[in-house]
């Protein structure tokens, strides 16, 4: 593609779904009866929905003819053996447990590799994989590089793991009380930033010194693949594909879910190089998800998983993706609205205590910015602080993250530049009045996962 021209999407639009916004009075309505809480929704309230990327993908016509292949047997599906060789050939894996999403096969690897005071190091938490490895007994440590947590700083891979950190931990605790550390690309609570292949090598090295695996959460290492490309010197005239089996070689298993990268509505895998463990995995999943070789999904589901996973290594794919990301966030910084730098993979974050000074962060800053957000123009994002940090399990204190965001997450192929735009001014308009804005109160607080069915309600109305 010559670089000097504007560039488009690599597909054209074949079936539309219609989408309306509601009225002020109706959204200000639909806002009190969710408790404040972007996730209790109707999705029909909801004009853009950028709550999430996570199975909220356009599937390409190719996929949905796969749809039509599924293979519905309960045993040895044929759809499964295609995903296994896509995983194979793409991320480089031996052994493929299918699941139902990317939790399922966080619940495997945690039951099978973690015991009761073990440490997982990682590079920043995840929810759904902290808790896991918490249920299984043991204590997620953070070793992420510390400009991670700073949403002003332009460091090109802001997901690197802080080798220095991990040692410390190494010396402190033991290297055999560490079953693995968990690497995910990009880091998703960090603002989508990716991690170098400079410090995957290095990560490698220094866990090999200790006997310590290095578990990768795959969710959106295509992204990541597409940043190292883009960013890392040496890599720039290799294709995504052979960036992403190079990344992976790197660890000795992932976990995935595919509802992200891989462009489908639901499904996941575990992966794994280790015969010995896939044999207690694929035992495992029988007791949780369903047998080995459908893991919960349809087999048209990894019919449809297997191509898009061909389809989203494809650089052109990739380029859009992004793209589409950095176009809303370039807009926003424009506009001099203050978001997490650089511009992430799959979302833009907006740092709701740049916004509202004036709240602590038991306001719930970002909850309330989402909630201001929606009832402005009907544009549904995602609370990413101190509600979804939820609180110690030791101490039962809230965790303060540093970082207090609202995630605009941009499904793959499913809005257009002029969608972007609509919610830029609307994001614009929201900041043009942060000083009126006042906090929440939790009202209602679920044990585990709390920022999916919390309640909130005005601190201040009117
Ligand atoms: C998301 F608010 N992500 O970003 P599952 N690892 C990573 C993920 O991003 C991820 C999973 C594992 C979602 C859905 C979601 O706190 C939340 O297929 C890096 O969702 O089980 C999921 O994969 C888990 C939203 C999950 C959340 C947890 O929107």
């Amino acid at each position: 593609m010559e670089r000097h021209r504007s560039w488009a999407e690599p597909w054209k639009v074949k079936v539309v779904e219609p989408i309306r916004m509601l009225t002020s009075e109706q959204r200000q309505e639909a806002l009190e009866a969710s408790g404040y809480n972007t996730f209790l929704l109707r999705s029909e309230e909801v004009y853009i929905d950028l709550l999430t990327d996570s199975g909220t993908s356009a599937m390409s016509d190719w996929q949905w003819a796969g749809m039509m292949l599924g293979d519905e047997a309960y045993a040895g599906s044929r759809n499964f053996y295609h995903l296994e060789e896509a995983i194979q050939q793409y991320y480089g894996y031996h052994y493929i447990v299918p699941t139902h999403q990317g939790r399922g096969a966080e619940n495997l690897l945690s039951k099978v590799l973690v015991r009761p005071g073990d440490y997982v190091p990682g590079n920043m938490y995840f929810t759904t994989t902290r808790l896991h490895q918490e249920l299984a007994g043991g204590t997620f440590v953070d070793v992420i590089v510390p400009e991670a947590h700073d949403p002003t700083y332009e460091g090109p891979f802001k997901g690197n793991v802080d080798l220095c950190a991990l040692e410390e931990l190494i010396a402190r605790v033991g290297a055999e009380r560490i079953p693995y550390v968990c690497v995910a690309g990009t880091v998703n609570m960090a603002g989508g930033q990716p991690v170098s292949m400079t410090n995957m090598r290095e990560l490698r090295e220094l866990t090999a010194r200790h006997g310590i695996r290095v578990m990768l959460d795959a969710t959106r290492a295509v992204e990541n693949a597409y940043f190292i490309q883009q960013r890392e010197p040496g890599f720039h005239e290799r294709s995504v594909a052979e960036i992403l089996r190079e990344f992976c070689s790197y660890t000795d298993g992932c976990t995935m879910s595919g509802k992200k990268d891989a462009l489908v509505n639901i499904g996941g895998w575990l992966a794994l190089n280790d015969a010995v463990l896939y044999e207690e995995a694929s035992n495992l999943v029988v007791v949780y998800e369903g047998l080995h070789t459908y893991g919960g999904m349809a087999g048209r589901d990894m019919e449809a998983m297997a191509r898009g996973i061909v389809e989203s290594v494809q650089d052109d794919h990739m380029h859009a993706r992004v793209g589409q990301v950095e176009y809303l966030g370039h807009k926003l910084i424009d506009l001099g609205v203050p978001i997490v730098r650089p511009v992430g993979g799959h979302a833009v974050y907006l740092d709701a205590k740049a916004f509202y000074p004036h709240m602590t962060q038991d306001q719930f800053p970002a909850q309330a910015l989402a909630a201001y957000l929606y009832a402005d123009s009907g544009v549904r994002a995602m609370e990413r602080g101190v509600v979804s940090a939820g609180r110690d399990a030791t101490t039962g204190k809230h965790h303060y993250p540093k970082l207090e965001l609202v995630r605009l997450t941009i499904p793959r192929r499913v809005y257009t530049q002029a969608h972007m735009d609509i919610v830029a001014e609307s994001v614009a308009a929201v900041y043009g009045a942060r000083a009126g804005a006042s906090g929440l109160t939790m009202i209602h607080e679920p044990r585990y996962l709390r920022f999916f069915q919390a309640r909130f309600k005005p601190l201040h109305t009117g």
